[in-house]
């Protein structure tokens, strides 16, 4: 069951790239990663803590788990205003943000920043994908969205602007090129909507092979041209997707091409670097489960008695 146009979240008001947001806004199911960002009163207060230890990502989160609740997630700046950052340490602190390529390199798997085709707004249960050699390599941490290039697919800027291939039908599809005008991920997705069903998905071998064909024919054979795929880079360490950002101008960029975790730096900004690197670290523990915890002891012994 494929998504209807619809005329009351036009696509193409969303900035493209990272954050961006296909889903719910366009009138998908609203995911599950989402309901977990939903505050139902009382809302959770966190007490965080800086912990001066040198760990990876990895290592710190395990930490934080096993003493607290999680890496530390921030949602706001009232968030990074109670973070315990000592008044003489000017280094790099890990920050609970990360962008597993667990999640994303050659998968398609149910985390929040994995993924999508945007017919669906979901992983295909086929989960079939067909990369190039060097793909998808998240360059620049600016390549969330899905193109097809040599009969394989590729990552690419999302602002970049190519032709596009678009489907109709759903138990057998139907490819159609778009050449004119080239356009960026977002506008190619709303001209497919509007004439099509949408942006072309591809669940196995033959349907690759299909929109391979509907490309040589025009001479884009060799170009690249977009299709339905995307994701939503970043997540937290709690698997939840938060709007609020506070990257230091320039970052992310992935810049040697395996910054997938996130630091904070003395100014409170955000930059993205080697997970491998050793750095101390912000833990929040939820007060809020730590009640919760406290009324079941109480209840036990209550019954004991
Ligand atoms: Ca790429
Ligand atoms: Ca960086």
């Amino acid at each position: 069951m494929y998504r209807t146009p619809t005329t009351s979240h036009p696509p193409t008001t969303t900035t493209p790239g990272t954050n961006f947001n296909v889903g719910p806004r366009w009138g998908y199911d609203l995911p599950h990663h989402q309901l977990q960002l939903i505050c139902i009163l009382p809302c959770a207060s966190k007490t965080y803590t800086f912990v001066d230890l040198q760990l990876t990502w990895t290592e710190a989160q395990q930490f934080c788990r096993k003493n607290f609740t999680d890496l530390v997630t921030i949602s706001s700046q009232e968030d990074i205003s109670r973070l315990p950052r000592p008044t003489n340490f000017t280094g790099l602190a890990w920050i609970g943000l990360f962008d597993d390529p667990a999640s994303w390199y050659r998968a398609m798997t149910a985390d929040a920043n994995s993924w999508r085709w945007s017919a669906t707004g979901t992983t295909s249960p086929a989960a079939f994908m067909i990369w190039k050699s060097t793909e998808p390599n998240f360059k620049n941490a600016a390549q969330s969205c899905g193109a097809h290039s040599l009969g394989a697919f590729m990552d690419s800027d999302c602002t970049s602007k190519f032709p596009f291939v678009c489907f109709t039908g759903s138990t057998e599809k139907q490819f159609f090129i778009v050449n004119s005008p080239y356009s960026t991920w977002l506008d190619a997705l709303a001209h497919c909507r509007a004439n099509y069903t949408d942006l072309a998905m591809i669940e196995n071998a033959d349907e690759n092979q299909r929109v391979t064909d509907v490309l040589t024919p025009y001479g884009h054979y060799s170009y690249s041209v977009w299709i339905g795929l995307y994701r939503e880079p970043w997540m937290w360490s709690d698997h939840t997707l938060r709007s609020y950002t506070n990257w230091v101008p320039g970052a992310p960029n992935n810049f040697y091409t395996n910054e997938h975790c996130t630091v904070e730096r003395s100014t409170h900004q955000w930059d993205d670097v080697n997970c491998n690197s050793k750095y101390p670290f912000y833990c929040h523990k939820d007060d809020a489960r730590a009640e919760e915890v406290v009324t079941e002891e109480v209840v036990s012994s209550t019954a004991l008695n």
